[in-house]
């Protein structure tokens, strides 16, 4: 089965989106950018998880 492509986008004011046909890779590097950018947020992994949008 093939997989879709999903999403995670940031906040709009930083801009910042990955996207990726492998969800584990696409909550990785959305956690990487939050650690970096935004280390106050202190995003769970199931916060960043329930972000992800089926992209086109
Ligand atoms: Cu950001």
């Amino acid at each position: 089965m093939e997989k879709k492509l999903k999403s995670i986008a940031c906040d709009p004011m930083c801009g910042f989106m990955v996207r990726s046909h492998d969800e584990e890779e696409l909550i990785e590097m959305a956690i990487a950018h939050g650690n970096k950018k935004h280390p106050e947020w202190k995003m769970t992994e199931d916060q960043v998880r329930s972000m992800i949008k089926p992209a086109e």
